[in-house]
């Protein structure tokens, strides 16, 4: 585990109330260090709030970054009434800025931290997966009259999954780390569905898709859900808000919540596509978004979760070829082992694609 600067001396960085206590390691993201940190007033009252070391090697930006975040985390906060617990609070450093910088020169941020709320990394019950799709619906629609030329590109080209894949030839040419003739099959399913990584983008330059203010890492694990009702009451891990595809959304929460296994399990028979989660989500995403989706956003649902797989394993082999700089991995194998988790995932979806067209037929007819 990575030790962690000071604590204590970069919470003093931000005007926050009560006694330093001590902090928790939260251990769910594969790019920035989150830590939960305790305050306690003279009586005994506790306080708690995230801090979080921003990696500024994926974001290169604070600035842009943090303009984005309060930007849609504000303009949430306008629309709902009981907005404490339905989106994050940043709090300003004392410099007034959206995050501080400690002396080793890396930038922290600090919210308030959402008490008895819980993430999920694996799912087994469809009425829960079914909420994560009302709230992703739901967050999509807060955010569908949010001005998209206030948003920075944070990372540019994130979800472009053509270019992706040039991204990933070029990682098999380099060879930085002498692991590609490894993984001879592994490139081999890449390239063989080439084809695929063009096909949302051609619709988009073609104006045949809109492009939407979009959460862009819509994982099961960036929804809190309330630990008494399991209703899914706060988006967070908003780094990646950007102008977008719904599609993206759509189908990385598929990706990620309707495997039957962890995206880094190692035994694949574990790994495969519930189509009984993928339904519980399609209708609990319709239910708040279909109103403001077009037809051909809707006739893609199912090609977007294929597409996500293939675009996120693809990145992890890319990352496996560089030599493991981007994602953060706990042993030498990790990225290797979510890319076969992600392919063994892609050709489950292609076995079952008529049925998943079939069931998002069902979903969108229904009212
Ligand atoms: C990263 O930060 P985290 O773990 O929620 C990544 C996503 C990937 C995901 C794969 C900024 O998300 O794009 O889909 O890992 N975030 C960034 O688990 O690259
Ligand atoms: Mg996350």
């Amino acid at each position: 585990m990575e030790i962690p600067f000071d604590i204590e001396f970069i919470a003093d960085s931000f005007n926050l109330d009560g006694r330093y206590v001590g902090y928790n390691v939260k251990n769910d993201g594969h790019i920035n260090s989150t830590y939960v940190i305790s305050f306690e007033d003279g009586e005994g009252c506790s306080k708690k709030y995230t801090l979080q070391k921003i990696n500024t090697y994926v974001f290169k930006d604070p600035d842009k970054l943090m303009s984005n975040i309060v930007g849609v985390t504000s303009h949430i906060k306008n629309k709902l009434d009981d907005y404490e617990r339905r989106t994050l609070n940043f709090l300003p450093a004392k410099d007034g800025k959206y995050y501080a910088v400690d002396p080793n020169g890396d930038c922290w941020r600090c919210y308030d931290y959402i008490d008895n709320a819980y993430t999920c990394n694996i799912i087994d019950s469809a009425e829960v997966f079914y909420n994560a799709g009302k709230s992703f619906g739901n967050f999509q629609k807060l955010l569908s009259d949010y001005p998209i030329d206030k948003l920075f590109e944070t990372i540019p080209k994130f979800h472009n999954t053509y270019s992706r894949f040039n991204d990933f030839l070029k990682a098999v040419e380099r060879d930085a780390s002498g692991r590609a003739s490894s993984v001879k099959d592994e490139i081999q399913f890449v390239l063989d569905r080439e084809a695929d990584t063009k096909v949302l983008l051609a619709e988009l330059e073609k104006n045949e898709l809109p492009l939407r203010v979009t959460h862009n890492d819509t994982k099961l694990n960036n929804i809190l859900f309330d630990s008494e009702t399991n209703e899914g009451i706060c988006i967070i891990d908003l780094d990646t808000v950007m102008p977008g595809l719904s599609l993206y959304d759509f189908g990385d929460s598929i990706r990620f919540g309707a495997n039957t296994a962890s995206e880094d399990e190692k035994d694949l028979s574990k790994v495969s596509l519930s189509l009984e989660l993928y339904e519980a989500y399609t209708r609990g995403y319709l239910s708040t978004a279909k109103k403001s989706l077009t037809e051909k956003e809707m006739f893609y649902l199912p090609f977007s979760a294929k597409l996500m797989t293939l675009e996120c394993g693809m990145r992890f082999l890319t990352d496996y070829l560089d030599g493991d700089v981007y994602f953060k991995t706990e042993y030498p194998e990790h990225n290797l082992v979510r890319c076969r988790d992600q392919f063994k995932l892609v050709a489950d979806i292609e076995k079952k694609y008529e049925q998943m067209q079939e069931v998002t037929q069902k979903a969108i007819n229904e009212d």
